[in-house]
């Protein structure tokens, strides 16, 4: 009789999983309790929805926006050490270990490890930055660990079409000064096998990464590797206003949050779902 029982245990197992596959490919996901809940929309509401258990890390959202609400996928969310609304990872540096040297196709689906060095894909940050305004915060680190930060009011990024340009960034503030606004604001994306930029030569493939590049750089945070003061200009993970063109920073992020307040946001994304269901 043990044969039986085992198909039984067997058969149950693989109804749970296709009930679970089902669920995560349809954008839900299954509680404990057995109840189903929508993914949640941003880190806000993914971070909010974990309550007291709440932590930094990897969730899954999906966004409540046209083409994109059967694609469920994962970011990291960071909390904020100030008590604000969580933040959403877009790029993180914090060692060698994950060449950021890519093609366009790389740069447009993203790469890397979430739990380490990534990059979250122009798609993505595209789609993210459309849903709603948000603010964008550079979290920078050297060798003698100290931090600095460089936040701007307002971020978004153009589509495919518009070559991912850097369409929308606000005002400065913060400790590190400003090394994106003059040379970057409104610069097209480059990569090796696409010179979207304004030097004679490819900047990309000079400097081993995609960028914002103008006649290349004064930030270049997908930059080499290089741990710290080096010799070869301008390469590395640089922020010229900080440490200027001959330093490769030690840790480096890029995150965004929504802008508006809790309640502005909800009313947001409410709208923005009615719509897209009408359509
Ligand atoms: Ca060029």
């Amino acid at each position: 009789m043990i044969i039986p029982y085992t198909n039984m245990l067997v058969t149950a197992a693989l109804l749970v999983m296709i009930l679970i596959l089902d669920t995560v490919s349809s954008g839900m996901l299954l509680n404990i309790s057995g109840s189903i809940r929508p993914l949640p929309p941003n880190c806000f509401e993914a971070v909010s929805a974990a309550g007291s258990e709440a932590k930094s890390g990897i969730y899954q959202i999906q966004l409540p926006l046209e083409g994109w609400t059967h694609r469920p996928f994962y970011v990291y969310c960071l909390l904020d050490d100030n008590g604000g609304d969580p933040w959403l990872l877009i790029q993180r540096r914090q060692g060698g270990e994950i060449s950021f040297n890519h093609n366009w196709n790389g740069y447009k689906i993203g790469f890397g490890n979430l739990a380490t060095s990534f990059f979250i894909g122009l798609d993505k940050l595209h789609a993210i930055t459309q849903v709603q305004i948000n603010e964008l915060q550079i979290e920078l680190h050297d060798f003698d660990d100290t931090v600095k930060y460089a936040n701007y009011d307002s971020f978004a990024v153009g589509d495919e079409s518009e070559i991912y340009a850097l369409n929308v960034l606000g005002l400065y503030s913060g400790t590190a000064d400003d090394s994106l606004t003059t040379h970057h604001s409104g610069q097209n994306f480059s990569t090796y096998d696409k010179d979207n930029e304004n030097w004679s030569g490819n900047c990309a493939k000079r400097y081993k990464c995609g960028w914002w590049y103008n006649n290349c750089h004064r930030s270049n945070l997908n930059g080499e590797y290089l741990n710290g003061t080096h010799e070869q200009y301008s390469e590395g993970i640089i922020w010229n206003a900080w440490h200027g063109l001959y330093y490769s920073l030690k840790y480096a992020h890029m995150a965004i949050r929504p802008r508006d307040s809790a309640e502005m946001r909800v009313y947001g994304i409410r709208k923005r779902i009615s719509k897209v269901k009408k359509a």
